[in-house]
């Protein structure tokens, strides 16, 4: 059960954030209403918010998830790999030795992203992308071996439809896996039991077991359909703006 969460509001410039959208920029008055929603969705679900103040000197910061990972017992402060989100670090510092005893961190030459690691109970998966390079996710693998836990590294940096791994799959639970057709043959995830997302739904792969609920995007009618045959219930969200840039449902809170 999860029991807390770090989210981190937006400041007015967050469309200067990084993106490979080319249409018109996040509204930002909408941007601040999916984001409180995001809020009370969490809060639904049981969480206690902890709300942090814009970081406007990092657009993106409200990504939270990118920053940080949560291990058994302890949090990885994280080293991303875009130069523009690392300072985001810093800010991310104090909150998360509010709730850890424990706080590792990645250092270079490695690099890691929050967004490329899926949580799927005591095994973890680490996808190497264009934000996570081979030493960040070694790093990362070594800090789990001392948790006892075990890892599987996925090479995504083939793919160009997403920027993380969780942009293509999520752990729902046991051994259930949401994952994007495009994605869903990989031997990786072989033993795993698959529900795999339609190529025009694929946004909506990026989605987030809370407790009781999954949260989903809002919009992807044939991926909610398949959870709620297997007896989820839903909390759909708006995510249009996020979406803009580059940003998935999991990117926006870190949960634990
Ligand atoms: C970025 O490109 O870093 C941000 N604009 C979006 C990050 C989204 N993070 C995530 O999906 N874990």
């Amino acid at each position: 059960m999860f029991e807390h969460a770090i989210v981190r509001r937006f400041g007015p410039n967050f469309a200067e954030g990084l993106t490979s959208y080319r249409g018109a920029p996040p509204d930002y008055r909408k941007a601040i209403e999916q984001h409180e929603a995001y809020c009370a969705a969490l809060e639904r679900c049981g969480l206690e918010l902890l709300r942090l103040e814009p970081d406007v000197a990092h657009p993106d910061s409200a990504f939270v998830e990118d920053v940080a990972v949560i291990t058994p017992g302890a949090a990885v402060l994280t080293r991303p790999g875009a130069t523009s989100r690392e300072g985001e670090v810093e800010g991310i510092r104090q909150p998360i030795k509010g709730f850890f005893g424990t706080v590792h961190e990645i250092t270079p030459p490695g690099t890691l992203d929050g967004g490329d690691i899926c949580d799927a109970g005591n095994h973890f998966f680490i996808g190497i992308s264009r934000r996570t390079n081979e030493h960040g996710a070694k790093q990362l693998a070594e800090i789990l071996a001392q948790k006892k836990c075990s890892w599987t590294f996925v090479d995504i940096r083939a793919m160009k439809s997403i920027l993380h791994l969780k942009s293509g799959i999520a752990c729902i639970g046991g051994r259930q896996l949401v994952v994007m057709e495009e994605m869903a043959e990989r031997e990786e995830f072989r033993g795993y039991e698959l529900i795999r997302v339609e190529p025009q739904e694929s946004y909506s792969a990026n989605c987030v077991r809370v407790n009781d609920w999954v949260l989903i995007p809002a919009g992807f009618p044939h991926i909610a359909a398949k959870l709620e045959r297997r007896g989820f219930r839903l909390l759909p969200l708006d995510m249009s703006e996020f979406q803009k840039m580059d940003g998935g449902l999991s990117c926006l809170s870190l949960r634990f």
